[in-house]
């Protein structure tokens, strides 16, 4: 396998790399982060990103830009493997074997399935020396939302809350605005940007009536995903409209919805899908997980509410948390908590905080992290 130093040249190569790829955050899904560096006699002579579906490869990329005879006999880095299949756009192998590349180092195999090893097996069976492994752990970072897509067959589930200092969301009335101060959700709309879709539970949905857009400066709104099996929420909720200047919006709806109210919103523009209910008359979120990997949604972030969040850590399919901690207590055994469902019986099973980062925002605090359930590392 790879190199085994923590650091040095080649690290730090791929850590150019890894900045390249960083450069296309939030706008390459269905497709990873990727980002290349050429270097040709210990001097970067070419850098280059994927941008998005369609666009040009990574590789490809900083191929493009440089003089053919100063490719030839080149080092090429880049965080996945190179890809070896006809998709949008031609396998990146060829592009690196015709430019006569001599070294190929490599940060994670890509586990898409027509990918998955063969693009390296490819280049070593054309007489490159293929390196495996660089900054594994960074690369992996990186693109493990891509992963998890692609391994599991779902989105990878990031989930945000903001929460009273004992942990609730509304207070027993039901009211929530607001427990965070203008910052902190100003930095909601920041994350918003860097997800491929945003859902809020049905709860929710209804009674805060959030047009979940993220309003910054040269963001984009990710896809609306709402969850009304019955489709008997008001028609004249803000995510509802229809306008002209809303991203795309989906509403799962049971098969025994109501037929005029799914009429209503297609006129308007907006798209109803069909999905199973289980017992209780709720979506199957599963499903619906399916159905968005399906539509290419690598990204989703679920907003709540309690019950959405607790249902999808009972789960376990919770991904990754941002909490906004605001200094204020609630209090109030009926008030709201930030998560609901079922819980874990004992406190060895907790869902854990990997990885955290913890933040002050203004006079909230962030915490961040992925999850690990019980025992998990
Ligand atoms: C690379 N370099 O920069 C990217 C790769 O439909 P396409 O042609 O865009 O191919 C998408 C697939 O290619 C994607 O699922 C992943 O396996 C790989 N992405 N590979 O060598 C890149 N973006
Ligand atoms: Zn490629």
């Amino acid at each position: 396998m790879g190199s085994a130093a923590e650091s040095g040249p080649h690290q730090e190569l791929m850590a150019l790399a890894i900045e390249e790829a960083e450069k296309g955050l939030g706008r390459t899904s269905p497709n990873p982060l990727v980002g290349s560096v050429i270097v040709r006699d210990g001097e970067v002579v070419s850098k280059g990103y994927h941008r998005g579906p369609g666009e040009l490869h990574a590789e490809v990329a900083a191929l493009e830009k440089l003089d053919p005879e100063v490719a030839k006999g080149s080092d090429l880095y880049v965080n996945l493997e190179p890809c070896c299949h006809h998709g949008r756009t031609p396998p990146c192998t060829d592009a690196i074997l015709e430019a006569g590349v001599s070294r190929v180092f490599i940060g994670i195999e890509d586990p898409n399935p027509r990918v998955s090893g063969e693009g390296i097996e490819q280049l070593r069976a054309a007489g490159v020396d293929v390196v495996v492994g660089v900054l594994e752990e960074e690369s992996y970072r990186l693109n493990r939302a891509y992963v998890t897509y692609m391994n599991k067959g779902r989105p990878w589930v990031g989930v945000k809350w903001a929460m009273s200092l004992d942990g609730k969301i509304a207070t027993r009335s039901g009211d929530s605005q607001w427990i965070t101060d203008d910052a902190a959700r100003r930095e909601v709309h920041r994350l918003r940007d860097l997800y491929d879709a945003i859902t809020v539970g049905t709860g929710t949905l209804r009674a805060d009536n959030p047009r979940l857009t993220s309003r910054i400066e040269g963001g984009r709104d990710p896809t609306r995903v709402l969850l009304d099996a019955r489709l008997d929420a008001p028609l004249d909720l803000g995510a509802y409209s229809g306008d002209d200047e809303d991203p795309p919006t989906w509403i799962f709806a049971g098969p025994g919805a109501d037929p005029e109210a799914r009429e209503v919103l297609k006129g308007r523009g907006l798209e109803v899908i069909e999905t199973d209910v289980g017992d209780e008359g709720r979506i199957d979120l599963r499903a619906v997980l399916g159905a968005l990997a399906d539509r290419g949604i690598v990204r989703l972030m679920v907003e709540g509410g309690g019950e959405l969040t607790g249902s999808l850590f009972d789960e376990r399919i919770v991904d990754h948390v941002h909490a906004f901690v605001s200094p204020k207590v609630i209090g109030g055994r009926e008030a709201v908590p930030a998560v609901g469902g079922m819980g874990v019986e004992s406190v060895a099973d907790s869902a854990r905080l990997v990885e955290r980062r913890v933040r002050t925002v203004d006079n909230d605090v962030l915490i961040e992290g992925d999850v690990a359930y019980g025992t998990e590392e």
